[in-house]
């Protein structure tokens, strides 16, 4: 016979689930390396981490993260096309261009999915990164996993300068860091989403009372 402490468990399994299914985010990471010269060769040497989370649900990514030993100032900051660092992080390829607009600000509408702006370097060499976009995202088609961050030399013109170069790239210059987007934990919203969950949520409920019914009468 089943008792109330019972029938209280299977509900805290319940909901436990529940809560569970519907709570989770993506999260990516990227090391980012400095590429410049050091000691008399050109390398990549860490410089900091950057996190990029997303609700399953979708809606924003936020990127947040610390990088230091950077030379001071604004710097352009893009998702480049290719997670490949090679070549001093010029093989990560062109901006992150789906729908093969010019380059432009992060709030424009027509803008490179890849295109973040600029991020602000301060005295120290130091720069903390907090920031949030709804284009880019940690699956589907504007999906940056696997594509490299990539932080430059120069100020991006956001697509505003006088040059040729500013509709591409924002005239940003050399790359001076960069690091391949990962997958850290990643949920996906199951197809039929909510009815998915609620039913994986019935059946450990279900698991659950057999175990119990077992065990009162065994
Ligand atoms: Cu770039
Ligand atoms: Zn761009």
């Amino acid at each position: 016979m089943l008792t109330a402490n019972s029938i209280l468990l299977t509900a805290a399994v319940f909901c436990a689930s529940s809560f569970l299914a519907n709570a989770q985010t993506t999260v990516a990471r990227a090391i980012v390396f400095q590429a410049a010269n050091f000691n008399g060769s050109e390398q990549l040497r860490q410089v900091g981490t950057l996190e990029f989370t997303q609700q399953a649900s979708g809606g924003a990514v936020q990127i947040r993260g610390r990088l230091a030993g950077l030379p001071q100032g604004e710097r352009g900051f893009h998702v480049h096309d290719k997670g490949d660092l090679g070549n001093m992080c010029n093989n990560a390829g062109d901006h992150f261009n789906p729908d093969k607009h010019d380059h432009a600000a992060p709030t424009d509408t027509a803008r490179h999915v890849g295109d973040l702006g600029n991020i602000n370097v301060g005295a120290d060499g130091v720069v903390n990164i907090d920031l949030s976009d709804s284009v880019i995202q940690l699956n589907g088609r504007n999906s940056i996993i696997g594509r490299a961050i990539v932080v430059h030399e120069k100020r991006d013109d956001l697509g505003k300068g006088a040059t040729d170069v500013s509709k591409k790239t924002g005239d940003a210059g050399a790359r001076i860091a960069c690091g391949v987007i990962s997958i850290a934990s990643e949920s996906y919203l199951p197809v039929g989403g909510s009815a998915y969950t609620i039913s994986a949520s019935i059946l450990m409920s279900f698991v659950s009372l057999i175990v119990i019914a077992y065990q009162q009468i065994c």
